[in-house]
């Protein structure tokens, strides 16, 4: 079975770290991918790290990821709000996707309530800052387990 996890990230959170670390903290994105793979190593997942601010990008990985991957961590960023095309994409995965958000985006603004991804997702953290990827990562490499068992 792969141990290979896909690790989404959408738009701007490039800029993490750099602006607003008030709502996400001070952490950057090289921070995060530094994280990732800390447990990715600790867990034996092999992680594919990746960031674009073109949504076409991200739909592009989500399909190599169905010829590669176990599962699937996404953090679509404002695209979690608009993009019936990354649904769609997820949609065809047939592993675990694990949507996070740093935030906790149901305390924020009324737009940022809803996410077309949390329809496919198997699971959603929110709100604990950059911790919530390694949580995920956790989360993936348990159900790895479970189904070996
Ligand atoms: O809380 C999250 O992780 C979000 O996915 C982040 C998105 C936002 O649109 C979602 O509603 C919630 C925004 C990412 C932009 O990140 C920035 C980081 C630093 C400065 C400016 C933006």
């Amino acid at each position: 079975m792969s141990r290979i996890v896909y690790v989404l990230n959408g738009p701007n959170l490039n800029l993490l770290g750099k602006r607003q670390p008030e709502i996400y903290g001070r952490e950057t994105l090289a921070d995060i991918e530094a994280s990732c793979r800390r447990v990715g190593a600790e867990f034996k997942l092999e992680i594919e790290f990746r960031q674009s601010n073109r949504e076409y990008e991200i739909i592009e990985w989500i399909h190599e990821a169905r010829q590669r991957a176990y599962g699937v961590v996404i953090n679509p960023a404002a695209f979690s709000h608009t993009s019936v095309a990354i649904l769609d994409a997820l949609a065809t995965f047939e592993g675990p996707i694990i949507e996070v958000h740093i935030s906790n985006i149901h305390k924020r603004e009324p737009f940022r309530h809803h996410s077309y991804v949390s329809g496919v997702a198997t699971g959603v953290i929110a709100g604990f800052g950059a911790q919530g990827y390694a949580l995920a990562l956790q989360r993936i490499a348990r159900l790895i387990d479970e189904k070996k068992a």
